[in-house]
């Protein structure tokens, strides 16, 4: 382990190191996004430059392929590898179904697609992520920039018929700028303190004209790696 890591940065790399156990060689790997993530393509990129470890990686976002480039990890695209063996990504949140809301890095568009075309989803997560009711954190929409106004009005109208609590949403900002994804879209974050139906706000929205993808993740991930600050690491 890394020396001189805070207590949560040694959680993280707990699970990211424990993650890679489940990568064999010749496999193909889908590279998640955030600060967790980063540790688990360093990780890999050690078993790459050390061990020979020979793997290919489909990155889920610009960051993360220019990350897994700079280890040693060969980066290949999506439809090159067809499919996944297994797909390893952080998370902003979990409950006890392993079900998530992820997207608040606004990779979540290429973090579904790579994760749903993987035989296995790994999460690698802090214990604080854990809830027991997802939707504290932000849920974050993408939505494509024309009429992006509209398609937000469309998302506060299906709230409030949902009878969705809280109902603020946002366009997330970078700067005084809109945040723009690798796609090119935008992100609208969803404040609902708490998500009664996941799975039924989750396919409520994708149907609104202008909703490109959400960051609920229900039945895509198989096994969540919860690292603890003193290096522990458990199984779910
Ligand atoms: C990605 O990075 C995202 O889906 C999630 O939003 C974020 C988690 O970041 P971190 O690992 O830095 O907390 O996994």
């Amino acid at each position: 382990m890394p020396a001189e890591l805070s207590p949560i940065d040694k959680a993280k790399f707990a699970a990211a190191k424990r993650a890679v156990d489940f990568v064999e060689d010749g496999m193909r790997v889908g590279l998640g996004t955030g600060s967790t993530a980063a540790w688990m393509v360093r990780c890999l990129g050690e078993l790459v430059r050390e061990e020979g470890l020979r793997i290919t990686g489909v990155p889920t976002s610009s960051r993360t392929a220019d990350l897994a480039r700079s280890v040693g990890i060969t980066v290949i695209g999506l439809d090159e590898a067809k499919w996944l063996d297994v797909t390893i990504d952080g998370t902003d949140e979990f409950d006890a179904n392993l079900n998530l809301i992820k997207g608040g890095g606004g990779a979540l568009l290429q973090e579904k697609i790579v994760a749903t075309a993987s035989d296995q989803m790994i999460v690698i997560a802090d214990a604080a992520k854990e809830v027991s009711q997802l939707g504290a954190f932000p849920l974050p929409v993408e939505v494509v920039p024309f009429g992006w106004q509209t398609t937000k009005a469309l998302i506060e109208e299906t709230l409030v018929s949902l009878d969705v609590l809280g109902r603020s949403t946002s366009l997330r900002l970078n700067g005084q700028q809109p945040f723009i994804t690798d796609e090119g879209n935008y992100i609208v974050d969803l404040h609902l303190n708490r998500i009664g139906n996941a799975r039924q706000l989750a396919l409520v929205i994708n149907q609104i004209p202008g909703v490109v993808e959400n960051g609920l993740f229900i039945d895509i991930c198989d096994v969540v790696i919860i690292g603890q600050g003193d290096g522990r690491v458990e199984l779910r």
